[in-house]
């Protein structure tokens, strides 16, 4: 067996994995919950924070902010501090339908292939039960940016009702970009949070401090092993913007 065939076998063995991997992957949820509101950090280098050039534009929808809340909260770094609107996107219950989203649009200019998608965390801070959490998650790709398939709802209510800070980090059970095993976040070209009403003890709404949605550190990306670097090669300048 000379080098180049095993090589090609090696290669070979990790499209199979992959593949198997694609195909029993699951999206992982994982809920947190302090009593602080100022526990969880927002980062500031995520892809959709506000003056990233990978950010290309935002859109809100049905959104009516109260006591200062504002959705420009939600990708500028900051939690902020206790109980303050002016770092929270909020909406009273009784100012609509308990609905409003929001939806990022990337900067496709130097990964004209679309990004790969590894982890999204959402932050919500507040009490009387307005730390909870309820969104769908939805994605467009850059084949198709105006078509939005959803990636199912997600759900946080907290274990102890005085805590008062609250984290959802969805990622993938493979490691890889966030898949429900059927549809997976590559390609990507917006993400779109649509933001719900609670489902328990009430249906008001929640005070959310930051969205972050990452992508695969060149790290993590490249360095893999000799084969799969070779399947990955040609896609990861698109895929790590950094
Ligand atoms: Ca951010």
């Amino acid at each position: 067996m000379n080098a180049k065939f095993s090589l090609c076998m090696l290669a070979g063995a990790v499209v199979l994995l992959m593949t198997v991997t694609l195909s029993q992957a699951t999206i992982v949820q994982t809920n947190e919950e302090n009593s602080s509101q100022t526990f969880f950090d927002a980062s500031s280098r995520d892809v959709i924070n506000a003056g990233a050039p990978t950010l290309a534009g935002t859109s809100v929808s049905g959104f009516t902010g109260f006591g200062g809340g504002n959705t420009a909260a939600l990708n500028n770094g900051i939690t902020g501090g206790a109980n303050d609107l002016s770092q929270g996107a909020f909406e009273l219950e009784s100012a609509g339908d308990n609905n409003w989203s929001i939806t990022y649009t990337l900067d496709t200019t130097n990964a004209p292939l679309g990004f790969s998608i590894k982890v999204i965390q959402t932050i919500a801070a507040w009490g009387s039960s307005r730390q909870h959490q309820h969104y769908e998650l939805l994605y467009s790709t850059v084949a198709a940016p105006g078509t939005f398939i959803s990636m199912g709802t997600f759900n946080l209510v907290p274990t102890n009702e005085a805590d008062q800070g609250t984290r959802i980090t969805l990622t993938d059970s493979s490691g890889g970009a966030i898949s429900d095993g059927v549809h997976t976040l590559v390609g990507v070209k917006s993400i779109q949070f649509n933001v719900l009403g609670e489902t328990s003890p009430s249906t008001q709404m929640d005070v959310y401090r930051e969205f972050d949605v990452f992508v695969p550190e060149p790290s993590a990306a490249c360095v893999l092993a000799v084969g799969s670097f070779l399947i990955w090669q040609k896609r990861s300048r698109a895929e790590c913007p950094f």
